[in-house]
């Protein structure tokens, strides 16, 4: 057992619990002061390590010892550090918690890694200040450029790249922080499981085959707002009425999809004008729909817009659609997981191999990179809320197995 620190990481944990806004839970959006209280958190435990902080134009932060300088391809851990609304203390800070602990113990135990050691931290991979998840992650392999994100706002109408400058954050502007495997060799990311797999199975660590693809759309329906109680029921065009039955839709033809597993969710709903006595004149809605397998996602998805459009002509309403977020399934790299499972039979831990519901930066990652992902037990299969929680214990048992397989991935092939 190489002996990961429960202490130093709870410590962490906690700290970075209060880079937070007011509000029950955490409440950290991309590039807010509580966003970059916690990047500074984590640049300083890094510094004292003798590492210097990169933030790319994406705003993405990359960490690496000086000496070793940013032209070999590293081996890399991440995660992120915003967070959803009201969201829990692990999500994405158990994975970047993970990297810092494992920059210590490189020191600690003298560990000479084959290849410079990389900590990365993905910006905006909730998708909850400026609507698209993973939008760090796909501008870091170059799925979105920097005039896709001058493109994205947030509720308030300034955009990514306005929101990242705001904060006077030093841009890498000569490294296009666009990165591929020359870059990075490997890509690690701990991440909490976020539902009951692990606890249920009792085995303290997962092992993720691969991640599901995900298609999200924001929908919004439009009607005649008029007097609720001096219009008959014939003569409406009820925007909400109509959301609520495509709401209705997602769930039932997420639930009777062909390989059973397909999720869908309509978790974000806004009502104009939103008053007892107004026939609704415009809701907006978010889907989003996943699945491990591509084809069943991508059929879904279609039967859920041909309902939308049906509604919306059955109650002579508007909808119109827009695509905010689509990445397919992606299976993550047998050479890593490999070096994970020898890692954790090395260390005699228990270990299951598994899927991920949830999307990740690693999601991203893979399509241009080795890439694996190591879950650690929520308790309760709890996420995206208050009362997520891990042990600290669980996540220092991670990080030894991660250490184990990163001293493998690091070593120089041939
Ligand atoms: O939505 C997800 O799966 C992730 O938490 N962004
Ligand atoms: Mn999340
Ligand atoms: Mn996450």
């Amino acid at each position: 057992m190489v002996g990961a620190s429960a202490e130093r990481i709870h410590q962490d944990i906690e700290t970075i619990a209060n880079c937070s806004s007011p509000g029950p839970g955490t409440n950290r959006l991309s590039f807010t002061p509580e966003y970059w209280a916690a990047v500074d958190y984590v640049a300083a435990q890094m510094a004292a390590l003798g590492y210097e902080r990169k933030t790319t134009p994406h705003g993405n932060t990359r960490f690496r010892r000086r000496e070793a300088g940013w032209d070999e391809p590293a081996v890399a851990v991440g995660s992120h550090l915003d967070a959803v609304p009201q969201g829990g203390r692990f999500d994405g800070v158990a994975g970047v918690v993970a990297g810092v602990e494992i920059a210590r113990l490189l020191e600690d135990l003298d560990v000479r890694l084959g290849r410079p050691y990389e900590l990365l931290i993905c910006a905006e991979e909730e998708g909850a200040r400026f609507g698209s998840v993973l939008a760090g992650s796909k501008a870091l392999v170059g799925r979105l450029t920097q005039g896709d994100l001058a493109q994205m706002t947030d509720a308030g109408g300034t955009s990514y790249l306005q929101a990242l400058g705001e904060t006077g954050e030093p841009v890498w502007a000569d490294q296009g922080g666009v990165l591929g495997a020359a870059d990075v060799a490997a890509y690690y990311e701990l991440h909490i499981e976020q539902s009951v797999v692990l606890e249920t199975a009792r085995v303290p660590i997962g092992i993720v085959q691969g991640i599901v693809g995900i298609r999200q759309y924001r929908v919004t329906f439009s009607g005649v707002a008029n007097h609720a109680g001096a219009t008959p029921m014939r003569l409406r065009a009820d925007s909400l009425a109509a959301a609520a039955q495509a709401i209705a839709s997602v769930e039932a033809l997420a639930t009777a999809a062909a390989s059973g597993l397909t999720v869908g969710t309509v978790g974000m709903l806004v009502n104009e004008p939103n008053a007892a006595n107004v026939i609704p004149a415009r809701t907006a809605l978010s889907i989003d729909l996943r699945d491990t397998d591509a084809a069943v996602l991508e059929e879904v998805a279609e039967r859920v817009l041909e309902r939308i459009a049906r509604i919306a002509e059955e109650r002579q309403v508007r909808a119109q659609v827009a695509l905010t977020a689509e990445s397919a399934p992606v299976v993550l790299s047998s050479r890593l997981r490999g070096a994970l499972v020898r890692s954790a039979e090395r260390q005699g831990i228990g270990y299951l191999e598994m899927p991920s519901g949830a999307v990740h930066d690693a999601l991203e990652i893979a399509r241009v990179m080795d890439a694996a992902m190591i879950f650690v037990p929520s308790i309760g299969g709890r996420s995206h809320c208050p009362e997520e929680d891990t042990p600290c214990e669980a996540v220092a048992l991670g990080v030894d197995v991660l250490l184990g397989a990163i001293q493998t991935a690091s070593a120089r092939a041939g």
